[in-house]
């Protein structure tokens, strides 16, 4: 593989496609006689997948590999779509081939012939198929036990990038942006396709490229900068990774020079039927448009009187006939919110305002639902947006992005808690409604769903900051190909391709991961009440320093207690947007999980959790545990040292002795802050400053 820096051991550009050959001897023999691929190329992903099925196998074996279009009666593997190639309908039954869908592949070993055969029913699914196999190569797997059929549960599994065209990227804990920088597309081309090539090895097949919030600058991706969004589509879609553009919706007037962006003006319409025109005659595959609209200061129907469907329905008019969609966000609140006023809440708005325009949106408009009500918190529960609206597109974002979860230098693995949110049962159609069977489509039979997710990464050599924050971006891809894979699977998986299967370490990178979400939520937010950060950048502790609570605090910490009532009996109504047996487990005391219970009720600090311990108690408790626990992170990657890199090991270290430090600050900032709003002392003596 070609490279955009110079290689460094260690330095974790190859992410999980390093291919490493700790093993040589073994893997060489066990995998020497499968270097011969027979393909006949038909188009450009199906070169991609066949350039790196030979680039693999010859870094993982160390042989050069031949690539021929038949094998004839040598052992090797063999790549076709079915129904085009003779060679893999004969290798594989028909009954097989019939059960591969759009994207997914057939791949199995044939014990007559030594002959691994993939196939699929699009060139798409022959990559994934061939990331599968490399996948188990690569971590010295058993390919002569291949006999399985894989398709994507996801159909749409997207990422967002929240870069901005002066190269910054909010959010971004990695470096600037790969894809701009001074208010221009960088011509950075190899570091995008190494880019691709990641996402779609762990099963992306959709991105847009630029910041939901658009500036004036990057509404001109869509106009002047085209040709180079052109060049930017053509890398992805070597790697079946379509592209999509965030848009301004004020961009008639921006870009235009109309003196409206109402939805239901002739022009304004027309306007956008051009814009669409032209960009679908440069990139016949674009995938569509990703809005953020009357959304934090961003501009959108309201202006005008008009509703989201108004809004959106005008966007996906323009895109339906080449195929196109909108992907509208739901992230919609009022900035302004008065705590003071305890009848309105943040965490209703979504649901309140999208949930009466059930049915109203067209049929290639998709609303994009956060996981939770509030904003990627370290703990929320499951947006009740989420399957409340049957007759309309959903699907779910996520954030790999660790804005509240540490900024990428603390350690948090989240696919544990995305796995939380998809098992999440809504009871929408009775017991047994999870939150994936929505996404999926399975629920509502709705034509476009899926995953999208804001990225994590940016221009530093490891691409997300913090070395292990690489796993999630892995485990958010292979999550959103298949949701029932579990954590420990995919973190097993990660570590294995990133850094090998020796002991101790893998082990000790497991035991940092899996621990690790659970260590962050100990010393920071407590029992779901969200924020405490301090405003704007969000890093570190502030425990009333959330910018959209300008009146009062929005956990309402006072002498007697803290939370926030979101019931319906005395509350803000909240719960109701849940299904009943939803509702009546977070409205009652006795059922609501201890971990979100101060997102739900306002508590003295003596209320006693389900766990035995009191509120306040289980703060201190958590604080001084976490903290310690934190310690003790880098405490055992110190002791990796001799298994690792030095440059792998330095990364890692520096920032686990960060979050050690700061974990402290966290505690103490907390314990104090909690311990004067009660006057409560720990019951364990121990000191609070
Ligand atoms: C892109 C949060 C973040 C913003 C982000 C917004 C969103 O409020 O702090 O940076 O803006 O979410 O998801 O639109």
């Amino acid at each position: 593989m070609s490279r955009y820096f110079e290689y460094r051991p260690g330095d974790g550009y190859e992410a999980w496609l390093q291919y490493r050959r700790t093993d040589q001897g073994t893997k060489l023999k066990q995998y020497a006689p499968y270097c011969h691929i027979a393909a006949v190329i038909q188009d450009e992903v199906m070169r991609t997948a066949v350039n790196e099925l030979s680039q693999g196998l010859e870094a993982i074996t160390g042989h050069l590999v031949d690539v021929a279009e038949t094998l004839g009666e040598s052992s090797g593997i063999l790549l076709g779509i079915f129904g085009a190639s003779q060679a893999i309908d004969e290798a594989i039954h028909a009954d097989v081939a019939g059960s591969v869908r759009t994207e997914g592949y057939a791949i199995q070993f044939d014990g007559r012939t030594e002959q691994i055969a993939i196939g699929a029913a699009d060139s798409a699914g022959l990559l994934y198929g061939v990331f599968h196999l490399l996948r188990i190569m690569a971590a010295g797997g058993d390919v002569k036990s291949l006999n399985r059929v894989e398709n994507p549960v996801n159909s749409l599994r997207m990422i967002n990038q929240w870069d901005n065209m002066d190269g910054s990227v909010e959010r971004g804990y990695a470096g600037s942006s790969i894809f701009y920088h001074d208010n221009r597309v960088a011509k950075e081309y190899q570091r995008i396709q190494d880019y691709a090539r990641l996402l779609a090895s762990c099963g992306i097949n959709a991105i847009a490229i630029n910041n939901v919030n658009v500036h004036r600058v990057e509404s001109r991706l869509l106009t002047d900068f085209l040709p180079d969004v052109t060049k930017l589509a053509a890398i992805f879609r070597q790697y079946a990774i379509k592209l999509y553009l965030s848009i301004n919706y004020a961009s008639p007037m921006e870009l235009g020079g109309l003196a409206t962006a109402d939805p239901q003006n002739p022009s304004v319409r027309e306007w956008w039927r051009e814009a669409a025109a032209k960009v679908y005659e440069a990139i016949p595959d674009f995938g569509g448009f990703l809005v953020k609209a009357d959304s934090e200061h961003r501009p959108g129907p309201f202006t005008y009187g008009r509703d989201h469907a108004d809004g959106a329905n005008m966007l996906a008019e323009a895109v339906k006939p080449y195929g196109g969609v909108v992907i509208w966000r739901c992230f919609v609140y009022n900035c302004k919110q008065d705590w003071r006023d305890r009848s309105t809440d943040r965490a209703r708005a979504a649901y309140d305002h999208f949930r009466p325009l059930d049915g109203r949106f067209l049929d290639n408009v998709i609303l994009q639902i956060k996981n939770g009500p509030i904003d990627f918190q370290v703990r929320e529960p499951v947006s009740p947006l989420i399957g409340a609206m049957p007759h309309t597109n959903q699907m779910i974002e996520f954030q790999i992005a660790q804005e509240y979860t540490g900024q990428q230098r603390h350690v948090c693995y989240l696919v544990p808690q995305w796995k939380e949110v998809l098992d999440f049962d809504t009871y929408l159609q009775e017991e047994g409604t999870p939150v994936k069977r929505i996404v999926d489509g399975t629920v509502h039979g709705n034509p476009c769903n899926g995953f999208a997710a804001v990225s994590n990464i940016g221009s530093d050599a490891n691409w997300t900051g913090h070395l292990l924050a690489q796993a999630n971006l892995f485990g958010y891809g292979r999550l959103a190909w298949n949701p029932e894979l579990s954590a420990e699977e995919i973190a097993k998986e990660w570590i294995r391709l990133t850094f090998g299967s020796r002991e101790p370490l893998f082990q000790t990178i497991y035991d940092i991961l899996m621990n690790s979400w659970e260590i962050y939520e100990s010393y920071t937010t407590p029992l779901g009440v969200g924020f405490m950060v301090n405003p704007d950048h969000h890093y570190g502790p502030n425990v009333e320093g959330y910018e959209y609570s300008p009146w009062g605090t929005y956990h309402y910490a006072d002498n007697h207690g803290v939370g926030v009532d979101r019931t319906t009996a005395t509350g803000t109504g909240y719960t109701s947007q849940y299904a009943d047996a939803n509702k009546q487990r977070y409205e009652s005391l006795a059922t609501c999980p201890d971990e979100l219970l101060l997102f739900f009720h306002h508590v003295p600090y003596t209320h006693k959790l389900h766990s035995g311990k009191t509120v306040i108690q289980h703060i201190y408790d958590t604080h001084f545990e976490g903290a310690e626990r934190a310690g003790q992170l880098l405490a055992v990657w110190e002791r990796m040292r001799e298994q690792l890199d030095e440059q792998a090991y330095r990364q890692v270290a520096d920032r686990l002795e960060e979050q050690a430090e700061h974990a402290k600050e966290w505690r103490d900032r907390i314990n104090t802050y909690f311990y004067r709003r009660s006057g409560i002392p720990d019951e364990q003596g121990r000191t609070i400053y």
